[in-house]
């Protein structure tokens, strides 16, 4: 029945689709005109199928978060056995189970050093917000409200809710009146290749870097509660940080005694090479927050990490922390999120990424920069983008902005490649299960595309 559901064909979906479904970042009317969405049936290790039965290589891994892959059964039974015991209970007012204690054990163990407390909500978003609220109400408490300012960056992601849109720093999330809120800024982001630099330069890395403490003078050190930033930003186009920028942004953060806020929501569990991305950058944050990778995709939950300055000031103060998800700690999610930890760790997932997918897709796609439309190719771990280009020598993008990149990567999904175009970049987040071969065959596909458009043009 794999190619079916409730023996409707795939043409009934899609018109249903079409009359009922309201899709995030979906150009409506682009859709119709298309005669309705992709629709997808299942999916195995990095794969996915749809009703046209179409394979696709899973280059994004579902959105940056299948990180064990598709298809593990494991999961499925734990949520199962869960559900038969306990469906759901909250875990408000003075409540707990199993599952919920269990994964805040083990999310300790495996978070950088100092994050011992876990916040839990259902996704990045909702976690981002809880760690503004944290923030904000860590310097009330302290009898500092004026300290109320976060400082994000040009380029950052941060999640849809009106709080996380206003954290992003993409100009397309602030298209809705009155975004970004108050209390809310963007500093410089740490984009190389936008600045006309050398990704790999030192000196950039400090330049980038002081960038943050340029916008905390300009708000006042003494209104800035907290700074938040991704290790590596995801959905701006995989922008890795240059050399010596995290080590100088903390630099910063600790001079005028700013909190720092990672999000971690796309580098965790593994995505880096390392458990989380504050590994791979030597970050030692004072909040984390995750999401994606936590389960996989296969249950919604995220949660947020508090280190022990936050931390003590919540649990020593009298009186409730007004903040809560009617699924905060969800059983079933909190299984899933335990049994997929499990396997990462069961089957060394981490090192994979550090050993072999790092290293071949860096191998694999760094080969493309010689190819006439290839800017610049960057990343680590299983998260990779390539920056396309009119003119290398002038880093000018194609007219307008987006059209080249648009249609590799609509070409790529023709060919059995699923990838995500961003600005006039692609970016790739696979499955961390992908093998040598099927990073190969990624490749192939790519640069299949790139030559046929190359060819157009
Ligand atoms: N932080 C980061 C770093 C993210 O990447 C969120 C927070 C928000 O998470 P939720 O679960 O609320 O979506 C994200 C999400 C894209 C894309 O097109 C990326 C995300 C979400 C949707 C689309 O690259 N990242």
């Amino acid at each position: 029945m794999k190619n079916s559901f409730h023996n409707r064909t795939a043409e009934a979906l899609k018109a249903a689709d079409l009359t009922h479904h309201l899709h995030p970042f979906t150009d409506h009317r682009a859709l119709a005109a298309e005669g309705g969405p992709r629709i997808i049936t299942h999916g195995e290790g990095v794969y996915l199928w749809d009703t046209e039965g179409r394979r696709l290589l899973d280059g994004m891994g579902g959105l940056w978060c299948v990180n064990i892959g598709y298809g593990r059964k494991e999961l499925g039974e734990v949520a199962h056995r869960q559900m038969d015991q306990l469906a759901f209970y909250n875990t408000f007012f003075k409540t707990s189970h199993e599952p919920v204690i269990e994964l805040s054990e083990r999310l300790a163990a495996l978070t950088p050093e100092g994050i011992n407390d876990f916040f839990y909500a259902n996704s990045g978003s909702e976690a981002n917000d809880t760690a503004l609220r944290l923030v904000r109400g860590y310097w009330a408490a302290e009898g500092k409200p004026e300290r109320q300012v976060i400082i994000s960056r040009e380029f950052a992601y941060h999640g849809s809710t009106v709080a996380g849109a206003s954290l992003c720093g993409l100009p397309s999330m602030h298209d809705v009146p009155s975004l970004p809120i108050p209390g809310i800024v963007h500093a410089d982001g740490p984009y190389a290749w936008h600045a006309g630099r050398d990704q790999h330069d030192p000196v950039y890395g400090v330049e980038a870097a002081d960038a943050v403490e340029t916008k905390i003078l300009e708000v006042g050190p003494e209104n800035v509660a907290a700074f938040i930033g991704e290790p590596v930003m995801g959905a701006g186009g995989v922008i890795t940080p240059p050399p010596g920028y995290w080590a100088r942004v903390q630099e910063i953060c600790r001079k005028y005694d700013i909190l720092l806020i990672v999000d971690e929501v796309i580098c965790g569990f593994g995505r880096t090479g390392e458990w989380f991305g504050s590994h791979t950058y030597d970050i030692q944050p004072d909040i984390i927050c995750m999401a994606k990778g936590m389960s996989s995709g296969y249950q919604p939950i995220s949660a947020v990490g508090v280190g022990a300055r936050v931390a003590d000031a919540l649990r020593g103060r009298a009186g409730v922390l007004p903040h809560g998800f009617t699924y905060s700690g969800h059983p079933v999610a909190c299984a899933v999120a335990l049994e997929n930890i499990d396997i990462i760790e069961r089957e060394g997932i981490v090192e994979h990424v550090r050993d072999t997918v790092g290293p071949c897709m860096g191998d694999r796609l760094g080969r493309l920069t010689a190819h006439p439309l290839v800017g610049e190719v960057r990343g680590v771990g299983g998260m990779w983008a390539l920056d396309l280009t009119a003119d290398k020598a002038t880093r000018a993008p194609f007219d307008p902005l987006g059209s080249v990149a648009t249609q590799v990567r609509n070409l790529c999904f023709e060919r059995g490649l699923a990838t995500r175009a961003v600005r006039e970049g692609l970016v790739f987040s696979p499955p961390l299960i992908i093998t040598e071969p099927q990073i190969d065959e990624l490749a192939g596909i790519l640069m299949s595309c790139l030559d046929d458009v190359a060819a157009t043009l």
